[in-house]
């Protein structure tokens, strides 16, 4: 049996946890904390989660993980037969990703966990996030899904990584750049699915886990 390896607060590992129930694939979990720890980085070489363990072996990097799983369980597939809108949907995800996740990750230091960022990367940030959410702006459909009529793969990501763009932002800059998205009622669609559900109710579980665990010795 598959088993998902992280903690259940993280957005990736959260993204990963939605694709594995959406496809009704058996997993177990497997709370593993980052670090660089030899056990964590023989899996993932970074000292990033999620990983997944498999039979054949480890993956890490939560979208070649998906992309593995659509390959190894066609049934219940997170993506589009027609190879055009299977592309769009991966378009969608790396805007998700690479253009908007990983800018506001910068902020997520000040944001969440009580440290400092400087000004000059704030200015950079608002800089970055501001053109690169208007350009995903002209691609996402929110049509009630991020990528058309039905749940798909860019929900997996986007249903975890936008709410947390949207309160990072709110933290550092008092504004909310993604408040010309229909975010509430995105989030709101994507609450009434049991994926998401279990996703939440988990990490509101661990998150006091994972406070404990931050705490100095
Ligand atoms: N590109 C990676 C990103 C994963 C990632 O950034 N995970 C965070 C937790 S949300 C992490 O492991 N951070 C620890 C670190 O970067 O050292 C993926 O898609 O899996």
């Amino acid at each position: 049996m598959i088993k998902l390896c992280g903690f259940a607060v993280s957005n990736y590992y959260n993204k990963v946890k939605l694709a594995l129930i959406e496809k009704e694939i058996a997993f177990e979990e497997v709370l593993v904390w980052t670090g660089n720890s030899p056990e964590l980085l023989a899996h993932s070489p970074l000292g990033k989660i999620p990983y997944i363990q498999t039979e054949h072996g480890s993956l890490c990097e939560s979208q070649v993980i998906l992309d593995y799983l659509e390959e190894q369980f066609p049934a219940r597939s997170l993506l589009p037969k027609d190879a055009y809108a299977a592309a769009k949907n991966r378009e969608l995800l790396v805007f998700l990703e690479l253009h908007l996740e990983l800018v506001a990750r910068d902020l997520y230091a000040e944001a969440f966990f009580g440290g400092t960022v400087s000004d000059d990367v704030k200015q950079k940030v608002e800089k970055r996030l501001s053109k690169n959410i208007s350009a995903f702006s002209q691609l996402a459909k929110f049509s009630p899904y991020v990528a058309g009529e039905v749940f798909s793969m860019a929900d997996c990501a986007a249903a975890v990584h936008l709410p947390l763009i949207s309160m990072a932002t709110k933290a550092i800059y008092g504004r909310d750049f993604l408040a010309d998205l229909p975010l509430k009622d995105y989030v709101a669609l994507m609450a009434e699915r049991p994926s998401m559900q279990r996703v939440n109710a988990d990490k509101k579980e661990n998150f006091a886990l994972m406070m404990q665990h931050l705490k100095p010795a």
